[in-house]
């Protein structure tokens, strides 16, 4: 039953302060003292959502990924390690709105009432949160929204989001013929380790790696992570300060260096050297070099997607199955010239969706083996039952089948199938470098990036900005998307669309062109449609 009394009690140490508030594409995300009414209240809904599917696990994570310090949010995991299902995003937004207790409770009546939830059943929830200094305070709230209805949580403390993910998915299928692993940090860095010793096995190790951590939780945890790991990968860490919160995403971190195109702070890239930047919650992971002539060269989701993409689709091959379809999913937001490589170079499916990883990880699902990343570098690669089935079933007919069948098994094991994972993908491209001897410029050879452009533009109401087709066009305002069009056939190779953030209260336009200088000028005069 709800515990009306604990509700009003508790309820008021966390005010809901006078704000509306909105579950999007990244949970509730904000500056961190709004958080705390939406934090309880969360608490409730994980309860329920929890009950509704019969007391599985549900996962709650603290963070505020690539955001400064001072910003938190919080997101709800799904069972298998998903995003929380879309038609609840909307109850957690009611239910953070809500001016009363008894505007609480009733809307928990309606839900009860609506999607038939037992009260009697039990509520599991495990819980993990980054290094932000907020956190802990967060996590006792969202605590005190679980004894709302008395559900039981394990707390893992500090974690990477999709550290969480994956024990939440762990919990939830074991003992199934699906089980994904031992629910704990411990058995995530031996699953991932164990699988990328056998990728890497015999080959001549790289060079080390240099890692920017954005003085966020993917430096302890990462540094955790290495001793799993042995001689099998060598990586030296920077940016790890986070005893001086501040510094968190400062100049640093993955999101810095995709946008800025270029090196983060205390870090001097030199020719031939490989970097890797996390963002501050450790799920999005981006490559840079410095080339011979000085110029810093980024390898972004993309270019990570067309290397996943390349690799895997050749040790199917090798491995002599030729019944596993490989497919790629990207957002408007890929470089029309990864697009073009995928399908022309490799010829493998590609399609489009709206940005966030949900709709990113549902169309993958439709492949045998489904490669998805944006370009920010958030993704992973799903292997679907049938194809994870061909691959446990095959032994492969010559010894070099066998070797690849072997690679291919272990490839299903190092990638995260419950979301895209910094870890995870940095040991999938490692390995795909140390299987090929291949350095960051040769990896980069496959193709070249179009010049882009990413601006923000700030309007007066976003809302009235509606797009189809993948957010590639716009049908409201009219006449916009028409003018738009005009403009973008007089520039050469030139691509651009408009969309609001689902993030933040702006509007981001896009431009790609043959060269830089008509880049920039396409991106301007779009924009300045828009403002
Ligand atoms: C969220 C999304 C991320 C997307 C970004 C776009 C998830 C887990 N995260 O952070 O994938 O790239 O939003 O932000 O879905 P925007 O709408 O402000 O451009
Ligand atoms: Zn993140």
């Amino acid at each position: 039953a709800i515990n009306v009394e604990s509700l009003k009690v508790l309820s008021e140490k966390y005010p809901k302060p006078s704000y509306r508030f909105g579950y999007g594409t990244a949970g509730f995300r904000m500056k961190a003292e709004l958080l705390d009414s939406v934090v309880f209240r969360s608490g409730i809904v994980a309860a329920l959502r929890s009950k509704k599917l019969d007391g599985k696990v549900i996962g709650c994570m603290i963070t505020a990924s690539h955001n400064p310090a001072a910003d938190n949010g919080i997101k709800l995991v799904d069972p298998l390690g998903e995003m929380l299902e879309s038609s609840w995003e909307a109850h957690c937004t009611a239910i953070a709105n809500a001016e009363s207790n008894e505007e609480i409770i009733d809307y928990i009546h309606t839900m009860v009432n609506n999607l038939k939830i037992d009260l009697t059943k039990p509520a599991n929830v495990v819980i993990g949160r980054d290094t932000r200094p907020s956190g802990k305070g967060l996590v006792e709230a969202f605590i005190d929204g679980l004894k709302v209805l008395d559900a039981t949580y394990t707390d893992h403390g500090i974690l990477t989001t999709p550290q969480l993910h994956y024990i939440t998915r762990c919990l939830n299928t074991a003992g199934t013929p699906e089980a994904y692993g031992e629910p704990t940090a411990e058995g995530y860095y031996k699953k991932l380790a164990a699988a990328f010793k056998v990728l890497v096995e015999g080959k001549n190790k790289l060079s080390p790696l240099i890692l920017d951590c954005a003085n966020g939780v993917g430096a302890p945890k990462f540094k955790e992570f290495l001793p799993y790991l042995g001689d099998a990968l060598s990586c030296k860490i920077v940016n790890d300060d986070i005893d001086n919160p501040v510094n968190l995403n400062l100049n640093a971190g993955a999101d810095y260096v995709k946008v800025q195109q270029r090196a983060p702070v205390g870090l001097k890239t030199a020719p031939n050297e490989r970097y890797a930047s996390f963002d501050g919650d450790a799920d999005r992971l981006v490559y840079y070099y410095q080339d011979d002539d000085g110029t810093f060269r980024l390898l972004d989701g993309d270019k990570i997607a067309g290397l996943a993409a390349m690799f895997i689709i050749d040790i199917v091959k090798a491995a002599g199955i030729d019944s596993i379809s490989v497919g790629v999913v990207q957002t408007a937001y890929a470089n029309g010239a990864s697009t073009q490589y995928l399908r022309n170079t490799l010829n493998v499916p590609v399609s489009c969706v709206p940005t966030g990883v949900k709709y990113l990880h549902h169309e993958a699902t439709k492949y045998d083996v489904g490669v998805y990343f944006e370009a920010n570098g958030h993704g992973t690669v799903l292997f679907s039952p049938t194809a994870l089935k061909t691959i446990y079933s095959t032994e492969g007919s010559t010894p070099a089948q066998a070797v690849a069948v072997r690679s291919l098994r272990a490839l299903s094991e190092v990638i995260n199938q419950a979301v895209g994972d910094a870890f995870s993908d940095l040991l999938l491209v490692e390995a795909i470098l140390t299987q090929r001897q291949w350095t960051p410029k040769v990896w980069d050879q496959a193709y070249t990036d179009l010049p882009n452009r990413l601006v923000k533009v700030v309007v007066k109401d976003r809302s009235i900005f509606k797009t189809v087709d993948a957010e590639r066009k716009l049908v409201e305002p009219a006449g916009l998307q028409d003018a738009i069009d005009a403009i973008v056939l007089k520039f050469r190779d030139g691509r651009s669309f408009v969309r609001p953030s689902g993030t933040e209260d702006v509007v981001r336009v896009y431009a790609e062109a043959a060269t830089r200088p008509e880049t920039d000028e396409l991106a301007f005069r779009i924009g300045g449609l828009v403002f």
